[in-house]
């Protein structure tokens, strides 16, 4: 009797043992992996990669909005391509697509246009946020920037809400309010200083940082300028931009190379010209101002772009579903039927 509970206990015990093994080789299963689609979309890299060939040869200003396309979209419910779902009822129920913050992205058509490719080479197989996550990478590398293995295997979420992208950090942000944000997202000093340089590509609209020129402390006149902005660079962007809600010019983030992925923006920040009031804020903190300096001598590219590289990775792991969670969406703009 006793041995053999001893004997039911220890098969119990075995069991148990078994069922934990079993489960976290479910969980490592999954995790994302570069060669998560090697067997059922053996060369989804390189459909990407060409289909980004076409549409940064057609459109090069895209490179910068691809990039800012996977930010937001990781930051809100994570890497899950909620960004790219259409409002079904924009009155009552807004998408992520038809916040505020979410009005100036572009590129919703070109990452359409991948999905398709790869829904005729692999139908119902390669999730939109993986997309995202690949044509991102692609932008920043034919932009010149540095390239990093995408990890695979996201799954795309159902859900899309307006209000959620309060999650994202407003250009008006001081550094104590992006490091909360980024913090609540598993990112550090680094990784701001680092991502900031993301703004080496693309251009922002007047009205995301004509406040600094305009209207910085509510006085709206002439004087009422950002202080963390210098004088000369005020009158520039004055030119550029002749109203306070002027939302429809254009200006480079980084004048003279806004496609071309560089260390050029730490310049421009380290001279107080960063466009951006959250630019500027990078040199509110010992930490982020140093790794600005550093870069601002123009010595140390490889190691920003390895740097870079290395915080993309960790943005694109943000809230990732896996495994069962989510769907494998058929069109990016609209949840499964
Ligand atoms: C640190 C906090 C950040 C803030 C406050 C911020 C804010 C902004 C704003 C306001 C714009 C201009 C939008 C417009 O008016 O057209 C912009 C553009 C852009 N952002 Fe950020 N951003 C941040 C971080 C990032 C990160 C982490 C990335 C990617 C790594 C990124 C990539 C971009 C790119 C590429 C553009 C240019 C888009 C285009 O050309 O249309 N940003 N950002
Ligand atoms: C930073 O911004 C937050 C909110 O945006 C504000 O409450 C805080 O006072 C600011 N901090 C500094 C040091 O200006
Ligand atoms: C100027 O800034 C203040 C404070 O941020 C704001 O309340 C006001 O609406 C702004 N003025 C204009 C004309 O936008
Ligand atoms: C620009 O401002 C106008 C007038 O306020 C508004 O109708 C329009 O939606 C805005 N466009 C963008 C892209 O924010
Ligand atoms: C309300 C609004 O302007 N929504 C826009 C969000 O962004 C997409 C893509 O640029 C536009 O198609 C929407 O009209």
């Amino acid at each position: 009797m006793a041995s053999s509970r001893s004997l039911s206990s220890r098969i119990g015990a075995m069991l148990a043992g078994a069922l934990l093994l079993l489960l976290s080789t479910a969980s490592a299963v999954a995790q994302l992996d570069v060669g998560f689609y090697s067997k059922t979309c053996p060369h989804v890299e390189e459909i990407v990669r060409q289909e980004m060939l076409g549409i940064l040869k057609e459109a090069p200003t895209l490179a910068g909005p691809f990039l800012r396309l996977h930010f937001h979209d990781c930051f809100v419910r994570g890497c899950d391509a909620s960004v790219l779902i259409d409002s079904t009822d924009v009155a009552n129920s807004p998408a992520e697509k038809d916040a505020p913050p979410n009005k100036s992205l572009r590129g919703f058509g070109a990452v359409q246009r991948v999905k398709d490719r790869l829904q005729s080479a692999c139908p119902n197989t390669v999730s939109c946020a993986d997309v995202l996550a690949l044509m991102a990478r692609d932008a920043v590398v034919l932009a010149g920037g540095p390239t990093w293995p995408v990890a695979l295997g996201r799954r795309d979420g159902r859900v899309s809400i307006a209000s959620e992208t309060n999650q994202l950090p407003p250009p008006t942000s001081n550094f104590t309010r992006l490091s909360k944000m980024f913090a609540a997202k598993g990112l550090d000093a680094k990784d701001i200083v680092v991502l900031s340089g993301g703004h080496t590509l693309g251009t922002a609209r007047c009205v995301s940082f004509t406040d600094r020129l305009y209207n910085f402390s509510g006085a709206n006149n002439p004087a009422d300028v950002d202080p963390a902005l210098d004088g000369a660079y005020v009158a520039r962007l004055r030119s550029q931009c002749r109203s306070l809600a002027d939302n429809t010019t254009l200006a480079e983030m980084d004048p003279g190379s806004f496609l071309t992925f560089d260390a050029g923006y730490y310049r421009l920040v380290a001279k107080r010209r960063g466009i951006l009031h959250s630019d500027s804020a990078l040199l509110e903190h010992p930490t982020t101002r140093a790794y600005v300096g550093r870069q601002a001598t123009g010595l140390f590219a490889a190691e920003f772009f390895r740097d870079f590289a290395e915080s993309m990775v960790k943005m694109g792991n943000i809230g990732v579903l896996t495994g069962e969670q989510g769907e494998i969406r058929n069109k990016c703009y609209a949840v499964n039927k």
